[in-house]
Formats: C-alpha cells, sequence, structure tokens
C-alpha cells in the first residue's frame, strides 16, 4: 500500500488545516486526495465495450445499458449456489467472504437465523420495490452474502459517510438514515450501485433505478448518496476479489459485465 493509500484512510482527515500545521513545521504530509479512478482491465475494450468506447455522459450511459441489458436472469433461488461461487474466499473454498463485516463463514450456513448468511440486496430492494422475481431482485452483481443480523441493520438505508459503529461489523457506521460500509467495500458498494442505475432504465418491466444525492429516499426507485459514491469509487478501487466475481457472473451466470469494475473512470464520466 502506498503512503497516499494510507493517508486517505484515516477517518476524519482534515487535508488543508494539517497541510497548513505541516508546512509551518517543515514536514512533507501524503497527499490526502483519492487519485482518480483509472481502468482496471482493457481486454473487453476491442470486443464487448466496443460500442461504448470513446463516448461519455449521457451517450456512454445508453451505450451501456444496451451492452448489459443482454444477460440471462437467474432465479431468487439460484442466488445462494451463485453467491457461494462469486464470493468464495480464497483462502477457503468451504467459505464465502461477508460483504460488510468481512468475516469468512461457513457456505453451509446459509439462511434465515441467527449466525447464519443471507442474500443482502446492496441497492436496497425498497427503492424501486423490485421483490425476488428474476430480474433487479436477483442479479448477482448488487447481491452479496451477508451476516442476517447486520443485513438486518443496514435494512434500506441510504449509503453515506457517519453515525455509530456497528456492532458485529469493524469499520461499518449507521444513523437513523444511512450506512457507511468499511473502508475495503465502499468501493464495490459504490460500483454496485451504479450498475444498476445503468442496467435498469426503465424500459421493461422494472423502475428505472437512478442514483441521487438524498439519504432518504424511502420506497422510491433512487439510491444516495452519489456524491458520496463517487468519493468512493475513487478512494477504493477494483479489488482481485471483486474482478474475479465481475468474472464468475459474466462467465457462468449472467453473461453480463459491470462495466465500472472494468472502467472505474466511467463514473465520473457519466456521472
Ligand atoms: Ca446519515
Ligand atoms: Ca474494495
Ligand atoms: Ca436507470
Amino acid at each position: 500500500m502506498s503512503v497516499a493509500q494510507t493517508g486517505r484512510r484515516i477517518r476524519g482527515w482534515k487535508p488543508l488545516a494539517l497541510t497548513a500545521a505541516a508546512v509551518l513545521l517543515g514536514i512533507t504530509l501524503p497527499t490526502a486526495a483519492a487519485s482518480p479512478a483509472v481502468a482496471t482491465t482493457t481486454a473487453y475494450d476491442d470486443t464487448y465495450y466496443q460500442d461504448a468506447i470513446g463516448k461519455t455522459g449521457p451517450a456512454l450511459k445508453d451505450s451501456l445499458h444496451t451492452i448489459i441489458s443482454d444477460q440471462t436472469r437467474i432465479s431468487y433461488s439460484a442466488v445462494w449456489n451463485a453467491l457461494k461461487a462469486t464470493d468464495q474466499d480464497p483462502n477457503n473454498s468451504n467459505n464465502v467472504i461477508l460483504l460488510y463485516t468481512g468475516t469468512s463463514r461457513s457456505k453451509s450456513l446459509n439462511g434465515g437465523s441467527t449466525g447464519n448468511w443471507n442474500r443482502e440486496h446492496v441497492w436496497a430492494q425498497s427503492h424501486g420495490d423490485f421483490g425476488t422475481s428474476a430480474g433487479p431482485g436477483t442479479d448477482l452483481h448488487h447481491l452479496r452474502p451477508e451476516d442476517v443480523q447486520i443485513n438486518s441493520i443496514r435494512g434500506n438505508k441510504d449509503f453515506d459517510n457517519g453515525g455509530s459503529a456497528v456492532s458485529g461489523a469493524a469499520g461499518n457506521y449507521t444513523d437513523s438514515n444511512s450506512f457507511e460500509p468499511r473502508d475495503a467495500v465502499k468501493g464495490d458498494v459504490a460500483r454496485m450501485i451504479l450498475y444498476m442505475a445503468v442496467r435498469y432504465e426503465g424500459d421493461d418491466s422494472w423502475a428505472d433505478l437512478e442514483p441521487n444525492d438524498s439519504v432518504s429516499n424511502g420506497s422510491s426507485p433512487y439510491h444516495g448518496r452519489l456524491s458520496v459514491l463517487k468519493q468512493w469509487n475513487d478512494e477504493d478501487p477494483p479489488s482481485a476479489f471483486e474482478e474475479n466475481r465481475n468474472e464468475i457472473i459474466y462467465d457462468t451466470y449472467q453473461h453480463n459485465r459491470n462495466p465500472f469494475i472494468d472502467h472505474p473512470e466511467w463514473v465520473e464520466a457519466i456521472w
């Protein structure tokens, strides 16, 4: 990890005040601002993303929507086994990694009881009320294994910085209207939300899902908070784990990709 990466993970970092103090003391500080996102891979630019390359703004969003809407839909019951593949612990093939807690738990503990993991909808199901029939409610690109109780604490809250520490999920914070995931998955959450916004445009039987800057979206088909999600996309670039699950979803299950994992810089190009 670079010095810059370490610097931006400090909570409550006040770059301007610290910079001023450092100048007085003659100290060189690490850069506080996250670097702008850059492509993770260009392997699909000449094929899968051919029609999107070179575009920006609404034209890029439209093009990506067409590309990623060509997909196989899976049933909600099939999501269990899919998550056991997409979110397998790289160090223990009997386990999955839980999104918010970051812990490794037996694949066989899927269910609805205390100590189980279940199917977390990162784009909250109620935001657009899409339920669990094959469609946005079963789209693996935003579904992750999570501890039953932590999933319940997250509920249908929008994402934002701030709040009190979540008991049992180190590095996560929540208050009455928002949830802040741990640093290592902040970018994952942002890219999942923004995938949903591009994939679902209201031209099928589902609502047009869109990001906004609110933390009180309730059952409206919106998810916040866009300004914070954009920061998280820069602060937490795609990891090998995130890239691997994108490949498994593409190769084995849905045959579509999350463009923001391959090209996180497209977040800024669209929003
Ligand atoms: Ca809040
Ligand atoms: Ca990450
Ligand atoms: Ca949309």
